[in-house]
């Protein structure tokens, strides 16, 4: 036997040895991690310690989750998709991307989650749509404090406004769904035309702008509220709310990616994610304010409330769909974002 054939046998064996061997976790799972980042470094964290399995995760937008996933179709390198918001997560069910999973908790999941997302994919959260605002930057530039989205168009917000780019956020997306759902197609991207003007960033990701917002940077930043939340528990000098006409929410998706490599650690990610010790996690340490899926899992204390704010009947299954994001996302992207200042 030749010294290079010897190499390739002993590297052959050194593969069949079992990861146990003090290399780290014998499994692992991928996961694609669309909540704040510290929400995944937290079960990066405890995942293992839970079950022994090892967890691997890439952060990315719900948006460009979805973009991912698209592209990988043919070789996915992603197992479950924890966290965004659930259009997305719809869209992946719908194009076969992800698969229907029924885990042990279903019925411990609360039931206008579970019926609003017609089993296309596993309630994870929910958080309502909101702004945050900084009232000395409005102060300073004479603007009042808004209280509609049909505000956001007044000249006196020029360049105070921020909101999430929907070809990449979902909460960008959530935004223009919401839109259309309250006022009708027409009248909403002329809206959006009008607001347009007085944009100064939109952003990557959904936190952003409340982030943009706490420094000062902008007025009026569109996001989560409880995405707000945690700017202001961070010492931003910051305030929230929701436009009174009406907003709308998001129910964060769990979802089993179809054909990822580690099927069987999948399962067990998404069984434990869905425990309460598990989505107390978010809070406690992925600062992250949503209401959980799980009934039995407390509420935070500061996690915004539906029957605080005057939220729609958001229509999942119809803004979920592929045709409709798509061609929203489009027509945002060719009418909205090319228009000059
Ligand atoms: O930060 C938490 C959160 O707001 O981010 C998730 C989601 O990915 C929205 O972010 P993008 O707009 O960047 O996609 C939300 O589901 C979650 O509540």
């Amino acid at each position: 036997m030749t010294v290079r054939k010897a190499w390739l046998v002993l590297a052959g064996l050194l593969l069949l040895l079992p990861a146990s061997s003090g290399a780290g976790p014998a499994q692992r799972v991928v996961v694609l991690c669309s909540p704040n980042p510290a929400w995944c470094d937290a079960i990066k964290e405890e995942f293992p310690k839970a079950t022994g399995i090892g967890l691997d995760y890439v952060r990315l937008s719900s948006g460009e989750g979805l973009a991912r996933l698209r592209a990988e179709r043919r070789n996915p390198s992603f197992d479950v998709w924890f966290g965004g918001t659930g259009d997305p997560h719809m869209v992946a069910f719908e194009e076969g991307l992800t698969e229907a999973y029924r885990p042990r908790s279903w019925n411990d999941l609360r039931p206008e989650l579970r019926e609003a997302v017609a089993g296309k994919y596993i309630p994870l959260y929910a958080g309502i749509l909101g702004w945050a605002l900084n009232e000395r930057v409005l102060r300073e530039r004479n603007a009042p404090v808004p209280r509609t989205w049909k505000d956001l168009a007044d000249p006196r917000y020029r360049g105070l406004v921020a909101y999430p780019n929907p070809n990449t956020s979902g909460t960008g997306y959530t935004m223009l769904a919401t839109l259309v759902q309250l006022y009708g197609e027409r009248e909403a991207f002329d809206l959006l035309k009008q607001i347009h003007r007085n944009v100064a960033e939109y952003t990557r990701s959904g936190a952003a702008p409340g982030q943009l917002t706490g420094r000062g940077e902008v007025a009026v930043g569109i996001t989560f509220i409880h995405d707000a939340v945690d700017q202001v528990l961070k010492g931003f000098p910051i305030s929230y709310g929701a436009p009174r006409d009406g907003t709308g929410y998001e129910i964060g998706g769990l979802s089993l990616v179809k054909g990822g490599p580690n099927r069987a650690a999948a399962i067990t990610f998404i069984e434990w994610a869905l425990t309460p010790e598990a989505q107390r996690l978010g809070p406690e340490k992925g600062q992250s304010y949503q209401i959980p899926s799980n009934s039995k899992t407390p509420i935070p204390p500061v996690a915004p409330r539906f029957e605080a704010f005057r939220v729609i009947k958001y229509d999942f299954v119809k803004y979920g769909s592929a045709a409709v994001r798509d061609r929203l996302v489009k027509r945002w992207t060719d009418e909205v974002f090319p228009l000059p200042k």
